[in-house]
């Protein structure tokens, strides 16, 4: 691949954008479940295991098969849990309408810079259409709507990650294949996806994900970092690079390309 081929940046949302796990969607899940009159409540350690299942609805129909049996105050669960789910993503576009949510360090630059310099943006993202929407807009902008030219969710394509139909999707809609293509990711369930899609992940870590395993991503650090304040390496197929403190441009991406090249 020449340096010069990365076309297109292919973002997940949750987690890798910003933080809405811990400080959004959890906590907009448990006002939903105190509106519905459940005594459930998922705090931020339990959260963290829930999070294996991808899908706001999916996991909370595990968490309702696995941990907490009580009866549902309805009688076809199935609607119920449409229901909820819909409830607590109204809860979760007033959290983000209130600003609590911020992007992760790097973030804006390199769209920004991504933008300048004439890459392609998409969004490949397990979580709903409109969490994706009220998330730019409150942080972005809501202009930054159209920077990106595909943006996939839970209501194109289904089937969710580890699936990696997300990104045949947007590979498919981009017409490109995916080694001209960059994905980045949080989460070993992304990782898995878009890796079996056959495209090179950057993956930044979070507080939820740290321990996961990352076997086959491309390159992962604990953030993009900022000029006076990078992030760092901490491992990946990119080799020789471990350890150091980088700040996740576009130039560094081109580069790292090469290095892959040589060797
Ligand atoms: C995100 C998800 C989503 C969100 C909640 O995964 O798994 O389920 O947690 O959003 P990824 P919904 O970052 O890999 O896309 O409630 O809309 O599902
Ligand atoms: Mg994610």
């Amino acid at each position: 691949m020449q340096n010069n081929t990365l076309k297109a940046l292919i973002f997940d949302i949750d987690g890798t954008l910003a933080d809405t796990e811990r400080d959004g969607h959890r906590v907009a899940f448990n006002q939903a479940f105190d509106e519905a009159g459940l005594n459930w409540h998922w705090d931020v350690e339990l959260y963290g295991r829930l999070l294996a299942v991808t899908g706001g609805r999916e996991r909370m129909m595990h968490y309702h098969q696995q941990y907490n049996h009580g009866p549902l105050p309805a009688t076809d669960g199935a609607a119920f849990f449409v229901g909820l789910h819909q409830a607590k993503n109204r809860h979760y576009a007033a959290l983000m309408a209130g600003g609590q949510i911020a992007l992760r360090p790097g973030i804006r630059r390199l769209l920004h810079q991504a933008r300048h310099e004439g890459l392609r943006l998409v969004i490949a993202t397990t979580t709903t259409r409109s969490n994706v929407t009220v998330l730019l807009e409150h942080t972005l902008g809501a202009e930054s709507i159209d920077w990106f030219e595909v943006i996939a969710t839970a209501d194109e394509v289904p089937d969710k990650k580890p699936s990696p139909a997300v990104y045949h999707y947007v590979l498919q809609q981009l017409g490109l294949t995916a080694h001209h293509c960059l994905a980045l990711e949080d989460s070993s369930n992304g990782l898995v996806a878009a890796r079996a899609a056959g495209l090179r992940t950057l993956v930044t870590i979070n507080d939820y994900t740290a321990g996961s395993d990352f076997s086959g991503a491309w390159l992962i650090v604990d953030q993009l970092g900022e000029p006076g304040s990078p992030g760092t390496v901490r491992g990946g197929e990119v080799s020789g690079v471990a350890g150091h403190h980088v700040v996740v441009d576009v130039p560094l991406l081109r580069r790292l390309l090469v290095l892959e090249q040589s060797r």
